[in-house]
């Protein structure tokens, strides 16, 4: 049982995504599948939560509207890459509403929850309570002041909105207040000892469930750092009107947490896959003989290693994972992904302008997976290893084994002859692959094994290079027969072992050549001697210096989403008119010494020439704004800012970024000038 993170269905899939989550499981599973082995890969959108209905407001349209319409985009997007999940299921499907429900009930039953009554953030002019991404404020751990209500995203803390630390409403921009309501908390700490354990040591319910081993550090160190803050309790429910609602009666506007309802979406989605195939879907989740394997980013460990778990446990009858194998991050061209900054390669739109040339994005996002560490993407890179690996090593070698094929035999695959040592030697280093590729997949390393099988290509190569049969075929036919022969079994070789990797390339080899999709441990001849071949044609073109950088000018340069502040309440005409503002000229301005950001300026008002400190200093230095228009409220009571006795403020734009700019009047009007 294989699943991989559920993306929310609140925009589109960028190649982060596609190397975080989503292009290793397809590696791992399609190689299972050639195993022979009983695979069933699952995922679906994550269509809950403040992600989308924070979107929605964002768009102007409904929840519904946005799921419906980004579950779409996505669900093509990895149709198109080659992501070949046996299902992808949405969240609210009546399935998954009536499962996720039923899953709570049981819980509710057992008395699993402890339900609390307390006081909880709630926005008076959103009339809502506030969890989530619904509240911003200042990490308790590292002070970083844009943490989420459940999540720290610069130091990667789990949070509750009463931790945090000068609470903000995402809603309205005001600071909540307190307003008492019941949530169904999940205790977790009573959980600690056995999920220790089952982290840990791999032991669960006393016997050893899978190595621990096995699992890569940085997923155990996350889970052990959170262990050992001491588990706290967390709210399973919210009071949103968006979400699955809570099964009990008198529960009216509360909905399940989106984490507790999401992963169960893996559960619903196999009971969907399972009643269209004809299976059971409790093979997959029930039996001791299943192991269930998460695929995630390293943002998602602890809700599949710690909450998840607990919660299967006490459903109880369910299997637990048996390795959670996370990834870290994938930046992008020297800086971090960015939505809002569009600073993403997105997934449609690579598949729109690179049409057919899913493996080379295969190819190079499967050479830098984030498997260890976070790793880079770039564009210098992806015309690097196309250009110098995928076309001149493995399209070059398999273009030279079928053209001379052709050109000598008619596209009749050789008999071979008399095998040299070289030849024995060559044959046995390709066969060797397999189980190397294998066990690197295995393991998870998917890096290593696109290496290694990638050598299967460079033997090839090499041995034709070494062997030259354009040069033997005058002095000796029948001895290339023998060395296109061992060519050709090179590539047929390649379409097994390179095929959980590029799948597509790899299927238009096996087309040419008239060859199966052989079983992975198959030890069968690909191919039959006489067998006729035609050419796959080019496989891999090589990506132009332009299209390079047609791709690094795209980045960032698109129409930036802003963030627009939510209006202040509304103030009377009379309040508004006792503000005098005017057009003012500045005459000097310095730094002020150990501030960043303000400047001393005198400013020209007309009336007299003012004293004005202003905080803008990060986006104007005070050699550029000598001679600048600008707008000044003049009545203001003097106010002392670092010593220096401020006589005004002068009035700034700033956009989302935090970017200043000046306002002044697009006429040339003197200081003193009114503004109303
Ligand atoms: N949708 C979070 C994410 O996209 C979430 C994953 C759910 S997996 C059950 O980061
Ligand atoms: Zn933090």
């Amino acid at each position: 049982m294989v699943t991989s993170a559920l993306p929310y269905a609140n925009g589109p899939l960028h190649v982060g995504h596609v190397a975080g989550a989503y292009l290793p499981a397809d590696i791992f599973v399609r190689y299972l599948r050639a195993k022979g082995k009983d695979v069933v890969w699952i995922c679906g959108s994550d269509e809950h939560g403040a992600a989308i209905t924070l979107r929605a407001k964002k768009e102007g349209i409904s929840p519904q509207d946005i799921v419906d319409k980004y579950h779409v985009i996505i669900r093509d997007a990895f149709d198109d890459f080659g992501i070949s999940f046996d299902h992808y299921g949405r969240t609210t499907s009546q399935q998954h509403h009536q499962t996720a429900q039923e899953f709570f009930t049981v819980l509710n039953d057992k008395g699993s929850f402890e339900i609390k009554t307390s006081e909880q953030f709630f926005d008076e002019e959103a009339q809502q309570f506030l969890a989530d991404r619904y509240i911003t404020g200042t990490c308790p751990k590292c002070q970083y002041d844009q943490a989420y209500g459940d999540q720290c995203e610069k130091c990667g803390s789990t949070l509750s909105p009463l931790e945090l630390i000068n609470p903000r409403s995402t809603l309205s921009g005001s600071t909540p207040v307190t307003k008492e309501t019941s949530l169904w908390y999940l205790p977790m700490g009573d959980h600690e000892d056995w999920v220790k354990d089952y982290l840990q040591k791999g032991i669960l319910d006393g016997v050893q469930h899978h190595d621990p081993k096995a699992w890569k550090n940085h997923v155990l160190g996350q889970c052990k750092s959170w262990i050992d803050a001491g588990l706290q309790s967390r709210a399973m429910t919210r009071d949103l009107d968006w979400g699955v609602p809570v099964p009990v009666e008198g529960a009216d506007g509360k909905v399940l947490y989106v984490w507790l309802d999401a992963p169960i979406g893996y559960v619903s989605a196999t009971q969907e896959w399972a009643k269209k195939n004809g299976k059971d879907w409790e093979t997959y989740w029930k039996d001791d003989e299943t192991a269930l394997i998460h695929f995630i980013g390293k943002d998602n460990i602890v809700f599949h290693c710690i909450i998840f778990p607990i919660l299967l446990k006490e459903r109880g009858g369910y299997i637990l994972p048996t390795n959670v194998p996370a990834n870290e991050f994938m930046n992008l061209q020297g800086d971090k992904i960015s939505t809002s900054r569009n600073w993403a390669v997105w997934l449609h739109e690579y598949l729109e302008d690179f049409p057919g040339r899913q493996d080379e994005l295969r190819y190079v996002l499967g050479s830098i997976l984030p498997e260890q560490k976070d790793s880079e993407f770039t564009w210098g890179e992806f015309q690097d290893r196309v250009n110098n690996e995928l076309a001149d090593i493995l399209g070059n070698f398999v273009n030279r084994a079928v053209v001379l094929t052709g050109k000598y035999y008619d596209g009749v695959i050789p008999k071979a002859g008399h095998f040299t040592p070289e030849d024995l030697q060559v044959l046995e280093d390709m066969r060797s692959k397999r189980g190397i590729v294998g066990k690197s997949i295995e393991a998870y390393r998917f890096r290593e094994g696109l290496q290694e099988a990638m050598n299967i290509a460079r033997i090839g190569n090499k041995y034709l290079a070494d062997s030259e049969p354009w040069k033997v075929y005058k002095t000796d036919p029948e001895r290339v027969k023998t060395i296109l022969n061992i060519c050709l079994q090179i590539v047929a070789e390649c379409t097994v072992v390179l095929d959980p990797f590029l799948p597509f390339s790899m299927q238009k080899i096996r087309a040419a050549m008239n060859i199966g999709h052989q079983a992975w441990d198959s030890t069968e001849a690909a191919f039959a001697e006489g067998q006729k071949i035609t050419s796959p044609g080019i496989l891999f073109t090589k990506i132009e210096d332009e299209m390079v950088a047609q791709q690094i000018e795209k980045l960032g340069s698109k129409e930036v989403e802003t963030t627009i502040e939510a209006p202040k309440e509304t103030c009377t005409f009379d309040d508004f008119v006792k503000s005098d503002i005017r057009v003012g000229t500045i005459l000097e301005a310095e730094q002020i010494p150990k501030t960043k950001k303000l400047l001393k300026l005198r400013v020209d008002i007309g009336l007299e020439v003012r004293t004005i400190v202003s905080g803008i200093a990060e986006s104007y230095s005070a050699e550029d704004v000598i001679g600048q228009k600008v707008s000044v409220i003049i009545n203001l009571a003097p106010r002392k800012i670092k010593g220096v006795e401020s006589e005004g403020m002068i009035l700034m734009a700033q956009n989302s970024e935090g970017e200043l700019s000046f306002i002044s009047p697009t006429k040339d009007f003197g200081s003193g000038s009114t503004i109303s």
